[in-house]
């Protein structure tokens, strides 16, 4: 390591006095000005951690559904996984460290996680469309290159996309090619074997409204859509050639604010959907006939694709288990639905998804959703393994089954969660089933559900067990909170500190929107008293 050349480009990239950060959830996230330090020095750790994993390493620069004036950056790992956990650390020491400490922190980091410094290191390097992207990119390249790694920009990438490079790279191109071409190749190849019985009966059902949050994810579809026409055909909103990137638009504001984008035109049963910023989350929704308007989120997402695996299970016979994993914001009549209809065992984990990840691997088939939208399904080694062998042996509904399950495999991504890969299968499932957005709506009633957020001067004084669906301190809150549920039918609610905003979520559940309503304004009024609120207090109504 040339540590001088280090501390000559590290000026140009100087920390903010005082400035501390942390990994989170989703990496680091916060004003894009506050950032350039930030990405200088992710670009010095994709290369310690490419040399220790003998791997290329990602390094993604977006802040997903956060406001267009943020932005963020993620590591990825080899196989197109989130960072691994100790790594994280090693992030965060080294994203706060003093200037004149950068050396020295990046010596510790080499000894702690044995890293061999002749090694060779390559990086990849993908973007979402913010304004400040393309300069913050650049910076992470100044950290690649000033440690002597090698790095191949992709440009704008959608953030799923950019984990399949990865893979795509580290595994010598037995998943595919490491090219856009490459992952609109397989995913929509994939689409059109799982669909092709599906269209053969000429539904007419084939067209989807996509929300695409004025950010990547039109760019992406834009280029990919003839690749899965005529089966599908997507008619693409909010592209970015008008609006801000996602303002009063995209994934998060359907779902946190429960009522349709701007710049969208919905007829009354018509299937839309929505992405967030960088692509990795989806909901759907629809207005009925009356004009009411009904979201279709996360949790009715995975329970759509997790009934069809169930089938296509008991088809083949083999005794794969399947699982769902939620989080706390699962909404109470998903995980009931599942439990008790459906009889497949479910889960809760920590808000993010990699914890949702992991526990989705303890299953032969894991399927993992956050209520925001943001999943996928995961298939073990075996499972895959089983499953092909089966699509080429069997005899003949069962080798059906078998083969779609192969297609289902190829389209998620086998990374994280991917808006583009959830929506062609979840389009294949409602062609193959011959559902309607309202059918499949229809599969339970949510219970009506809030969120709201509280400042506070410090969020970290919160703290909880559980999967996050108890408070541990400050005394006195989760016995408040308590409390309060007990005034309520069907109720429920909880409270955490956010991972990515400087805030506490507050989370609630009632018999009705009302009762909700208050419910999640009292609990905000108790963590507001009790953790230290500042600014405004909570207000009833909203
Ligand atoms: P935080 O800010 O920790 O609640 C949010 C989402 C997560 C996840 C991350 C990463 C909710 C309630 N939380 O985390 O699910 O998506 O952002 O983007 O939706
Ligand atoms: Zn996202």
């Amino acid at each position: 390591m040339d540590l001088d050349a280090v501390t000559k480009q590290s000026v140009l990239h100087a920390k903010p006095d005082g400035l501390i950060l942390q990994y989170g959830t989703a990496g680091f996230r916060t004003k894009a000005e506050h950032l350039d330090h930030v990405m200088f020095r992710m670009g010095l750790l994709a290369v310690l951690r490419s040399k220790q994993t003998k791997s290329t390493i990602g390094v993604m620069v977006t802040a997903s559904h956060n406001p267009e004036e943020d932005n963020g950056v993620k590591l990825v790992d080899p196989l197109g996984e989130m960072l691994a956990a100790s790594w994280e650390e090693h992030a965060t020491c080294l994203a706060n460290a003093e200037e004149q400490h950068l050396p020295r922190v990046l010596v510790d980091i080499s000894e702690k996680a044995a890293v061999d410094l002749h090694q060779d290191a390559f990086v990849v390097i993908g973007r979402d469309t913010r304004p400040s992207s393309e300069r913050l990119s650049q910076s992470v390249i100044d950290g690649v290159t000033v440690l002597g790694g090698q790095f191949y920009d992709y440009g704008l990438l959608t953030t799923p996309q950019l984990h399949y490079m990865v893979f795509c790279r580290n595994s010598n191109g037995q998943y595919g090619k490491a090219t856009v071409e490459g992952y609109y190749q397989k995913l929509s190849l994939a689409f059109v074997e799982l669909t092709k019985q599906a269209f053969c009966r000429g539904d007419d059902h084939r067209t989807l409204k996509v929300d695409c949050a004025n950010g990547i994810g039109a760019l992406k579809l834009a280029e990919m859509k003839h690749y899965f026409c005529p089966g599908l055909s997507v008619q693409l909103f909010n592209d970015g050639t008008k609006g801000k990137l996602n303002h009063l638009c995209g994934a998060d504001f359907v779902k946190s604010h429960q009522k349709p984008p701007q710049g969208i035109e919905m007829r009354a049963n018509e299937r839309c959907c929505s992405f967030d910023g960088d692509a990795d989350r989806i909901v759907y929704y629809y207005h009925d006939a009356d004009g009411q308007f009904h979201l279709i989120d996360g949790d009715k997402i995975a329970t759509l694709i997790s009934s069809f695996l169930k089938e296509l299970l008991l088809e083949i016979g083999d005794g794969l288990s399947l699982g769902v994993v939620q989080t706390a914001y699962a909404n109470g009549s998903s995980t009931r639905y599942l439990e008790e209809v459906m009889k497949v065992p479910v889960y809760c984990t920590k808000t993010g998804v990699k914890h949702l990840h992991h526990k989705a691997q303890e299953f032969d088939i894991g399927v993992y959703f956050e209520a925001n939208g943001h999943g996928t399904v995961l298939f073990s080694k075996a499972a895959e393994t089983k499953i092909k062998q089966l699509a080429k042996e069997s005899e003949d509904e069962k080798r059906k089954a078998a083969k779609m399950l192969e297609n289902i495999i190829d389209l998620f991504n086998q990374t994280i969660g991917d808006a583009i890969s959830d929506m062609l299968v979840i389009e294949a499932i409602l062609a193959l089933k011959g559902l309607t957005v309202q059918q499949w709506d229809a599969l339970y009633t949510d219970l009506p559900n809030r969120q709201l957020k509280v400042k506070v001067a410090d969020r970290q004084v919160i703290s909880t067990t559980d999967a996050e669906r108890q408070v541990v301190k400050p005394p006195g809150l989760q016995e408040a909170i308590n409390d309060l549920v007990k005034k309520y039918r069907l109720s429920r609610a909880f409270v955490r500190p956010s991972g990515t905003e400087d805030i506490v979520r507050v989370y609630a559940e009632a018999d009705s929107q009302e009762n909700t309503d208050s419910l999640a304004y009292e609990v905000s009024l108790a963590v507001f008293q009790l953790a230290g609120g500042i600014g405004e207090r909570p207000q009833r109504g909203f």
